[in-house]
């Protein structure tokens, strides 16, 4: 059986004052209960949005519990405002911040320790589709990025191709399929069927409501995880409609 979708809305460094408007259009929508929503605040909007009637996550964390890191948050300061997940390896965090597989891997087994989902991001970039070398970067993201105490519960993957975020450009479906199905295979290889199975796998990257119902459509999409469009009660409710 398919795990259940999963919509996850990443506010990015946006959302103050409509911020709660969205929310709450969300909760008075009655979002059907056959699909997952989360969204992604900037962390000082988390303690705000907790507890509304949507799961609310953080959009990185550190790896360390505490300590001198200036300007960072730890995953249990997220889970104390009130997350139940974080969003770790987006493409911006790796290009703006440097942030290897390896600080992601850490960061997951942060996430964890502090009782979070860690959705964790892999992508291409358009040079590597343009060599041919797709697979062997999602294969090298999944093995440096996603630690060994993976489970259904408590991992979520998205794809996101670096080249289709924010530039509404979309991969075809067949593109989405090739590298989701891939996805799963090696989950698959790497855990065995059981928890492979139900780790769900979100696409990401200019997902809006006239290409939603298509994307969910595709084998081995469990979701999406949506940036701008999510920042619209109108569009994000279309995407979660479109999901179930
Ligand atoms: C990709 C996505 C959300 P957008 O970054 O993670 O953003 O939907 O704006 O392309």
């Amino acid at each position: 059986m398919a795990p259940r979708k999963l919509i996850a809305g990443n506010w990015k460094m946006h959302g103050r004052a409509s911020s709660l408007a969205v929310l709450e259009t969300l909760v008075d929508k009655h979002l059907d209960p056959a699909c997952d929503v989360l969204v992604c605040p900037p962390a000082t909007l988390i303690a705000r949005l907790a507890g509304r009637g949507v799961d609310i996550g953080g959009q990185d964390c550190h790896w360390e519990e505490l300590g001198a890191h200036t300007g960072d948050i730890a995953a249990e300061m997220l889970a104390d405002a009130g997350a139940k997940a974080v969003i770790l390896g987006h493409s911006e965090r790796r290009a703006d911040h440097g942030e290897t597989d390896a600080m992601v891997a850490r960061k997951t087994l942060a996430a964890w320790r502090a009782g979070l989902v860690a959705v964790v991001c892999v992508g291409e970039t358009e040079a590597e589709r343009d060599a041919g070398q797709t697979l062997a970067s999602i294969a090298a993201q999944l093995a440096g990025s996603i630690p060994e105490e993976a489970t259904a519960e408590n991992l979520v993957i998205a794809y996101e191709p670096v080249w289709a975020i924010g530039t509404g450009r979309t991969p075809t479906l067949a593109q989405i399929g090739e590298v989701h199905d891939f996805i799963r295979e090696s989950l698959e290889t790497r855990f065995g069927n059981g928890a492979a199975r139900g780790i769900r796998l979100l696409y990401g990257g200019s997902v809006k409501p006239g290409n939603a119902a298509e994307i969910f459509g595709v084998d081995n999409v469990d979701g999406a995880l949506v940036g701008g469009a999510s920042l619209k009660a109108e569009d994000f409710g279309a995407i979660i409609a479109a999901a179930v």
